[in-house]
């Protein structure tokens, strides 16, 4: 999936672990939906693969994707109370960037990997917490994103420790280009894979 919009470009590539070959469903997925001048993120990794752990992801892609507009930690805290009862996981990071400012505002609960690529080379460490299991009172924080920043977000079916020396030519790809390539060759066989690759652009 690719789509250039005003001011981002963005794609999201996932696929279900390559070495079961029973399962064709990914547990993994991601969302971008633009609303205003704003931008809502999200990456949800439901525990296990998968037709169970495709369905919890579902479940939760739904619910957060309804409350793109709402406060980020609330969403946190509605979605853990919602699937509680199913006694199923998910970790998952949600985000807004704002594009007149290029504030990128977050909250992540397990290990989602987030890396900002660009003016600045970061990644955003680990939080604790399971969604539906435990997780710790939200904690929104914030990253400044300038133009033409590209913001990585993965699960942890790609290894993390990739950086930009692996890319040199980052900057110059394409999102589409950029998530298939990180799949590619850093997704890992034995698990779900999903990687949303935004770019923040003039
Ligand atoms: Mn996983």
């Amino acid at each position: 999936m690719r789509k250039v919009s005003d001011r981002i470009e963005f794609s999201i590539v996932k696929r279900p672990l390559i070495k079961g070959l029973l399962d064709f469903e990914c547990g993994d997925d991601a969302i971008v939906k633009k609303f205003g001048a704003k931008v809502f993120l999200a990456v949800i990794d439901a525990l296990g693969h998968g037709g169970d752990a495709h369905a919890i992801s579902i479940i939760c892609k739904n619910f957060i994707e309804k409350r793109h507009n709402k406060k980020l930690s609330q969403t946190v805290t509605a979605l853990h109370e919602n699937i509680k009862s199913l006694n199923k996981g998910a970790v998952a990071c949600l985000a807004v960037l704002d594009l007149d400012t290029g504030e990128l505002e977050y909250v992540s609960v397990g290990n989602i990997c987030l890396k900002i690529f660009g003016s600045v080379n970061r990644k955003i460490e680990y939080k604790p917490g399971i969604i539906g299991y435990n997780i710790p009172t939200p904690q929104v924080e914030f990253i400044k994103m300038s133009m033409g920043d590209v913001l990585v977000m993965h699960t942890d079916g790609v290894k993390e420790h990739f950086d930009i020396t692996d890319f040199p030519d980052i900057m110059k790809n394409s999102a589409e280009k950029i998530a298939k390539k990180i799949i590619r060759k850093f997704g890992k066989e034995q698990d779900d894979a999903c990687c949303l690759v935004l770019r923040y652009i003039k």
